[in-house]
C-alpha cells in the first residue's frame, strides 16, 4: 500500500477542490478502509478539441450531488447513504509548470500513477468511480483493471477509436484503440452504445476488431435488443463501465465538448443500466467528458443521477 498513501497525500481532498464537498456531501463517516466504493476525480482538459470545460466535470459532479440532489434514490426508494460505502478522495492534482512538454508530462504522470491506484483499490476490493475529465482518462483507469479481464461496457455518442487525432497518439478520441493496440483488451470484449459521430476508418476498425454496437436508431427502434443482449452477455461477467456523458442527446448536455443530436433519454439509459445482469461484477467505472459553464449545473444534476442509478445495481 505504500505506493498508494504516497499519492493519496498528493490529492486535493474534496473539501479543498473547487466544489467544496465529497460526492452527496456524505458525512465522512466511513473511513477509507471500510469504504467499497471509492471515487476520485481526474479534471483532466488538455486534448479537447472543441469545446472546453471538462476540468470542471468533477466540480460539477460535487456540486450538483452535494448542495442540490438528495442521496435518496426516488425510484429505487433507497438512500444512497445506507446502501453504499462510498468514500471520495478528492481531486488528483496534475502536474503543473511543465515547461513546454505539459501533454507528454502530464500524461507519463497518469501512466506511471492511475493504473496503479485503480489495481491496489481494486486488489483491496474498493471499485474505483472516477470522475472526468476528458475521456483520455478511461486508457490509464481500464489499464489498473485489465488484469480482470472485464467486459467494457462503452456509453458514448462516439467510439474514440481512433488510431490518431490531430497528431496525437494519445487523446480524447483514441483511449478505445490504444487499450486494444497495446493488448489490454480485446475488441470482442468491448460493447459500444449510443454511437452516432464516427468516420469511416473508425467505424472499420469497430467492425474489424469486432466491437458490439448498438445505435440510437436500433435502441429507439428496439430497446429489447440490447436489453436482451446485455442481461444475456454480462452473466457472471466482470464489466467496466466507461459512461461518457454525450450518449444523451443533445439537449441532455448544454456543456460537453462533442454534444450530438440523435442520442437517448434518461429512461432509455436507466433501462439498459438496469438490464446488466445481477450476477456481473462492476470492477470500476468512469464518468467522463461532464463539463460545467456559466453555472450550468445540468451535466452535473444528469451525471448525478446517472450514478446514482448504477450504485444501487446489484452489480455494484
Ligand atoms: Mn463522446
Amino acid at each position: 500500500m505504500t505506493k498508494i498513501l504516497d499519492l493519496l497525500d498528493t490529492f486535493i481532498t474534496p473539501e479543498r477542490t473547487k466544489a467544496g464537498c465529497s460526492f452527496g456531501d456524505i458525512d465522512m463517516q466511513i473511513s477509507f478502509n471500510e469504504a467499497e466504493i471509492v471515487f476520485f476525480g481526474i479534471p483532466l482538459e488538455l486534448t479537447t478539441s472543441f469545446g472546453k470545460g471538462t476540468s470542471r466535470g468533477p466540480e460539477a459532479i460535487r456540486s450538483a450531488s452535494g448542495r442540490q440532489i438528495e442521496t435518496y434514490v426516488y425510484d429505487e426508494k433507497k438512500d444512497i447513504k445506507e446502501i453504499a460505502k462510498i468514500f471520495d478522495l478528492g481531486d488528483i492534482k496534475l502536474p503543473e509548470n511543465t515547461g513546454g512538454k505539459k501533454i507528454e508530462s502530464v500524461f507519463s504522470f497518469l501512466n506511471e500513477n492511475v493504473p496503479p491506484l485503480i489495481e491496489e483499490l481494486s486488489i483491496t476490493r474498493k471499485k474505483p468511480f472516477i470522475l472526468g475529465g476528458e475521456h483520455t482518462i478511461s486508457y490509464f483507469c481500464f489499464k489498473g483493471l485489465s488484469a480482470t479481464e472485464p467486459l467494457l461496457i462503452h456509453f458514448d455518442a462516439h467510439r474514440d477509436l481512433k488510431p490518431e487525432y490531430e497528431g496525437m497518439k494519445l487523446c480524447h478520441t483514441t483511449p478505445f484503440y490504444r487499450l486494444i493496440e497495446e493488448g489490454f483488451i480485446q475488441g470482442k470484449n468491448i460493447i459500444q452504445i449510443g454511437i452516432r459521430q464516427t468516420d469511416k476508418e473508425e467505424n472499420n476498425i469497430a467492425e474489424k476488431n469486432g466491437i458490439v454496437t448498438f445505435d440510437p436508431w436500433e435502441i429507439k427502434n428496439n430497446i429489447d435488443d440490447i436489453t436482451e443482449y446485455l442481461h444475456k452477455v454480462t452473466n457472471n461477467r466482470n464489466i467496466y463501465i466507461s459512461f461518457d456523458i454525450d450518449v444523451y442527446d443533445l439537449p441532455y448536455v448544454p456543456c460537453t465538448g462533442t454534444p450530438e443530436p440523435f442520442g437517448l433519454d434518461p429512461f432509455e439509459i436507466l433501462k439498459i443500466l438496469k438490464s446488466i445482469n445481477d450476477s456481473a461484477n462492476l470492477v470500476g467505472m468512469d464518468l467522463v467528458e461532464v463539463a460545467l459553464k456559466n453555472d450550468d449545473y445540468r451535466e452535473g444534476a444528469l451525471g448525478t443521477q446517472t450514478l446514482l442509478r448504477i450504485i444501487p445495481r446489484k452489480y455494484v
